[in-house]
């Protein structure tokens, strides 16, 4: 039986929760006890992961924001805990995404950027870029796939953005997909004729984040019994900036705040909060509250010119903060803390593995997991939180980006690209970022320089150099491709 077969045999076994160890244990993809109602007759947590694109840093109430209104997604957070320092493993959507649900770094997949590597002027770029993969091989074992022999069944609503079709939600081990394909945004609009072919179109005047919420709802009425994974990835608040008018109009007469005035984003942002309050009481409705482990989070940073991630510096499509720190929490009823946070770093590949963890599904033999378990950081109460906790301070997290990302954006190294091929690594406070037209480096500590503005590479060339090499021996490990061809169109 190839790894494919058996996932849909698994899938088949799951459906009716009567999973037989030994067949899934002979391939190392199951616990012990394998069955949705687990061993004490408790079914295993529904997790609802709420995946918002663009959203940047303080684009939410419980991160700042005194422009935006999230009411329900600040009630939510103020119940679990809030993660300050949770970035995406890309500054772009297509990789982060990749990242998140193959928890593995980009040089595994290939996945680095959207599109091509080789964006903006070619007489600007020094370098031949690494070449781009736009689709997530259906080899890797993804989260949906890794979990359905533990009896979970699981839906992604919203963009996917990793290809379709045998690449698409089903394809990658999801058991219902709306409205996920290649595009990256919604084609004809956030309104009703949306052109999606995995989403027929709803009634005139239809607004598509209402209908994603709606058919997150359809959802977990549908199995409420069953354990299920509620991928939700919003296509909001990507561009096309459009909303509804009487949200616009309530923001046009509201004074912007810190740089964020944007009324149609501020409507974009709301709606999304609307939506996150019904599936709340959805969950409430049907009893399912307190065995619903719910994930906040977003795949890169603010756009610039369209929000403002101050303090942080930089926006999407940059290494900076502002360009990969996220908006992110973790409400657990009965284990979280309320009004608890975290300032442990976090990454995108990290959520795969806490997913086991809550799940009690196992890695499928031989796939690589790049990330680890925050589970322990779930709950302050737990004495393993000090260790676990400075165990993730003391491990360095990476970011690898071998592509141009035009675009003049302030923030920005360079005046023609958000991003030149380079790569970064945090470890503590301290994040280096190298750029390999030049080999520059730059050195911040983020403990009191978070808005990235004072490169101390100069000033502190033991732990330059102690993070650099941390970036390279990383890179050995990972395999992650360097480009030094010229290009030779290069003219600045
Ligand atoms: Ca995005």
């Amino acid at each position: 039986m190839n790894r494919r077969d058996f996932l849909k045999s698994c899938a088949a076994v799951a459906k009716g929760f009567a999973v037989s160890n030994c067949a899934f244990a002979a391939a190392g993809c199951v616990s012990s006890g394998s069955s949705a109602q687990g061993r004490i007759g408790q079914k295993r947590p529904n997790i609802v992961f709420i995946f918002i694109d663009d959203m940047g840093w303080r684009d939410v109430g419980f991160m700042g924001s005194q422009y935006y209104e999230t009411p329900n997604i600040d009630r939510l957070a103020r119940q679990g805990i809030v993660f300050t320092n949770a970035y995406a493993n890309a500054p772009n959507c297509a990789p982060s995404r990749a990242c998140l649900l193959s928890g593995q770094y980009s040089p595994r997949h290939g996945v680095y950027t959207v599109g091509t590597s080789s964006r903006g002027s070619s007489k600007l770029r020094k370098l031949i870029p690494i070449a781009n993969t736009t689709v997530l091989d259906s080899k890797i074992v993804t989260i949906a796939e890794a979990i359905k022999p533990a009896g979970y069944i699981s839906a992604s609503i919203g963009k996917w953005h990793l290809r379709d079709r045998q690449f698409g939600p089903i394809g990658q081990g999801f058991d219902v997909n709306v409205g996920g394909y290649s595009a990256g945004h919604p084609v004809k609009g956030y309104f009703v004729p949306y052109n999606n072919p995995e989403m027929p179109d709803g009634p005139p005047g239809e607004y598509l984040t209402d209908r994603l919420t709606n058919e997150a709802l359809n959802f977990i009425q549908t199995n409420k019994d069953k354990s299920f994974f509620l991928y939700l990835p919003h296509y909001a608040v990507h561009t096309p900036l459009q909303a509804k008018k009487e949200l616009i109009n309530k923001y046009k007469k509201k004074p912007g705040s810190n740089g964020q005035n944007n009324a149609t984003y501020a409507a974009m942002i709301e709606s999304t909060d609307q939506g996150v309050g019904r599936i709340i009481n959805k969950l409430d409705e049907l009893g399912l509250t307190d065995n619903t482990i719910v994930f906040f989070f977003s795949d890169n940073g603010g756009v610039k010119g369209i929000t403002s991630n101050q303090p942080l510096r930089g926006g999407k499509g940059m290494l900076y903060e502002g360009g990969i720190r996220e908006p992110m929490f973790v409400c657990w009823p009965g284990r979280t803390a309320p009004n608890s946070t975290c300032d442990a770093p976090v990454i995108g590949i990290d959520f795969y593995p806490t997913i086991l963890e809550i799940t009690g599904a196992k890695k499928a033999r031989g796939h690589i997991l790049d990330g680890q378990s925050f589970v322990a950081l779930l709950n302050k109460e737990n004495s393993a939180f000090d260790i676990k906790y400075s165990k993730f301070n003391k491990r360095a997290i990476f970011w690898h980006f071998p592509a141009y990302l035009q675009g003049k954006a302030e923030g920005a190294r360079d005046p023609y690209f958000r991003t030149r091929p380079g790569a970064a690594v945090r470890l503590g406070n301290f994040k280096l970022i190298e750029y390999f037209e030049d080999g520059a480096l730059e050195l911040y500590n983020l403990e009191d320089d978070i808005a990235e503005q004072k490169n101390l590479a100069m000033k502190m060339p033991d732990k330059t150099a102690e993070l650099h090499k941390l970036m390279l021996t990383w890179r050995k490990k990972a395999n992650a491709p360097v480009p030094t061809k010229l290009n030779l169109d290069y003219d600045p």
